[in-house]
């Protein structure tokens, strides 16, 4: 395959932004989980993505604070570059929306959501990029994010979003949200964004397809471990080749791709 342009790719998921704002609250959570965010915006400049992918569970519910819509919206726009969200169980689309109270693309002109719950695709045609993915709605039971996805389309990077559940084929299916092995390997995708877990763990999905989450930036179950969340860099090489770097969103040590924890499909 002739080279590709490099492209680099910052991933993150589970922000849960507006988990606290409550008139009750003391807003001490409400402002680590902005700083959070603001980390992660600092660190998609800091890196040099290209292209920022956010995969669910951005916003905690509907009835968030409109100044956290215009604070996300703010902030995407500081970053300035090409920016997806892939909506989640959390900030699903269609009615009672979170994503129809305020018009976040018009305060930041470069953000595109994924909005279609069959799926869609967006083209960014400067990047050779196009993004997939199709989003929760609350009115699906039974909703699988990579049901009948579409496979790769014409640029020569080829990215997904999903927010769900990653199972193997063995795996008694007592979740909701299924992301099946079988799924993802069928995309024939670079690279697929993976949100709904805290944690971040590298999944088998086959097939040559590299599939992630990211782990939230700033994890609401308090299960940290010690220290915060990650962010994931991918760099989508010249040779085709994926290569995965997770950066912490506070303190911490960088982890490189062969060193982050993977999950087999079992
Ligand atoms: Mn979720």
């Amino acid at each position: 395959m002739a080279s590709r342009r490099p492209l680099r790719l910052l991933h993150t998921s589970d922000v849960h932004l507006g988990a606290y704002d409550t008139r009750t609250s003391d807003g001490v959570r409400r402002g680590e989980l902005e700083d959070g965010f603001r980390r992660v915006i600092d660190l998609a400049i800091a890196e040099r993505a290209d292209v920022l992918l956010i995969a669910g569970d951005f916003f905690d519910n509907a009835r968030v604070f409109e100044e956290t819509l215009h604070f996300a919206a703010d902030e995407i726009a500081r970053f300035g570059c090409a920016t997806v969200i892939g909506p989640g169980n959390h900030d699903h689309v269609g009615p009672g929306s979170v994503y129809d109270r305020v018009d976040l693309v018009e305060r930041a002109p470069n953000l595109r959501i994924l909005r279609t719950p069959d799926g869609e695709r967006i083209a960014f045609p400067d990047l050779d990029l196009e993004v997939w993915g199709s989003s929760h709605t609350e009115r699906r039971t039974n909703y699988q994010p990579f049901e009948g996805a579409p496979g790769r389309g014409e640029a020569a990077w080829q990215v997904g979003i999903g927010h769900g559940h990653f199972i193997g084929p063995n795996a008694l299916l007592h979740h909701s949200f299924h992301i099946r092995a079988d799924q993802l390997a069928a995309t024939g995708l670079d690279y697929v964004a993976l949100g709904h877990w805290e944690r971040m763990t590298i999944v088998e999905a086959g097939e040559g397809v590299v599939a992630a989450y990211s782990g939230a930036p700033d994890a609401l179950s308090g299960n940290r471990e010690g220290h915060g969340g990650h962010v994931l860099v991918i760099d989508l090489c010249e040779d085709g080749s994926v290569r995965l770097e997770a950066v912490p969103v506070g303190e911490g040590p960088r982890i490189l791709h062969a060193d982050l924890p993977f999950l087999p499909a079992m």
